[in-house]
């Protein structure tokens, strides 16, 4: 069996980030044990929307040495970086003349990102699910980790692997998506109505996992709640609260009812403050992990290790892909 995800390099993760996918993929690595598991820095993907290039630079090793700071373990999990791999920018075109304009222009994501960027709009957002598409075919993966806004997505790539198998033989596996119930979605600290994200302009919204500790605890502190003044589990009328007692429920592992019977008749700032704690603890211990692997050879060592093993699995498909449509002289 094999499991595969990625997370865009778009900027240092978010404690959403991790939350909702990194530290799923550390699960993974211990309920799947025989499953073969490839994590993978989504750098092509990033580029949908220009970036910079010494911020993408930067920002690619730090995704990389986070994976391993958050808990994958090499030898159970590979790990590398997409454009480092071609295949899957030539399997993507390949599916993109499998695919057709209606089908991503149908995508939601692609509906909200393109009204954002409006005249700038480029062409990779609007054929990046057949990258995507790609990424998991070229690994016949079994399962694919997602938030619930990619389903659409793996929906999308299940479909042109059917596709694919019916117009050229057996070739692709079709996924399905692995979606976790409790992997709760995390909302900005300012704005508890919509989700933290690592490209959100107002830092004071987001965690970094890179943050200074005590200006990540400050965070916590000054996050929006409102003037009832009640420990409640209440996300229609106390988002900002609902979002604090999610992330603590998850750090922690403690269900939402124990938190609030926990802190029955005590005030927010007796709740925050212990979440503070918690949240620089957990910061703590990720960025003492990531200083020691960040600039070290053994980095380079996982990634190169990750790049050959996924280039190999990559190069056979391809070549069966090739051989399927009549590509090329073999
Ligand atoms: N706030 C969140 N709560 C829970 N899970 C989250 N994820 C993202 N934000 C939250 C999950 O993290 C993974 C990262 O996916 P991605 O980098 O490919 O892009 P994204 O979902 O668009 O994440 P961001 O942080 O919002 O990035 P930007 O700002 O670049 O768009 C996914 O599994 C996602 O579900």
């Amino acid at each position: 069996m094999r499991i595969l995800s990625g997370i865009q390099p778009t900027n240092v993760p978010t404690l959403g980030n991790y939350l909702g996918a990194m530290r799923n993929f550390v699960k993974l690595q211990e309920e799947y044990k025989d499953a073969d598991i490839l994590v993978f820095v989504a750098d092509l993907h990033s580029i949908t929307i220009p970036k910079d290039k010494s911020e993408l630079k930067k920002n690619i090793k730090n995704l990389a040495a986070l994976y391993i700071a958050v808990g994958l373990d090499p030898k159970k999990t590979h790990i590398f970086i997409q454009s480092e791999v071609k295949e899957h920018s030539e399997l993507s075109f390949i599916l993109e003349c499998n695919s057709y304009i209606g089908e991503m222009e149908r995508m939601i994501q692609f509906k909200e990102k393109s009204v954002k960027q409006g005249q700038t709009v480029t062409t990779g957002l609007l054929t990046y699910p057949c990258l995507m598409a790609a990424d998991i075919l070229l690994y016949d993966s079994n399962y694919v980790p997602v938030g619930e806004d990619q389903k659409q997505h793996v929906e999308l790539t299940r479909d042109l692997a059917i596709r694919f198998n019916n117009r050229f033989g057996e070739t692709f596996t079709v996924p399905e998506p692995l979606i976790r119930k409790s992997g709760a979605r995390i909302m900005s600290l300012q704005d508890p109505l919509h989700k933290m994200s690592k490209s959100d302009p107002n830092p004071k919204g987001c965690i970094s996992l890179l943050d200074d500790i005590n200006e990540a605890k400050n965070k916590i502190r000054r996050a929006v709640t409102d003037n009832l003044g009640v420990m409640a589990y209440d996300k229609e009328n106390q988002p900002g609260l609902a979002n604090l007692i999610d992330i603590y429920s998850l750090l922690e592992d403690i269900n939402v009812p124990n938190i609030l019977e926990k802190y029955k008749g005590l005030g927010y700032k007796e709740f925050k403050e212990d979440l503070a704690e918690i949240v620089g603890k957990t910061l703590e211990k990720i960025q003492t992990k990531y200083n020691e692997i960040i600039n070290s050879k053994e980095l380079d060592t996982i990634l190169d290790e990750g790049r050959e093993y996924a280039t190999t699995l990559a190069r056979k498909k391809i070549n069966k892909v090739h051989k399927k449509m009549g590509l090329g002289r073999n």
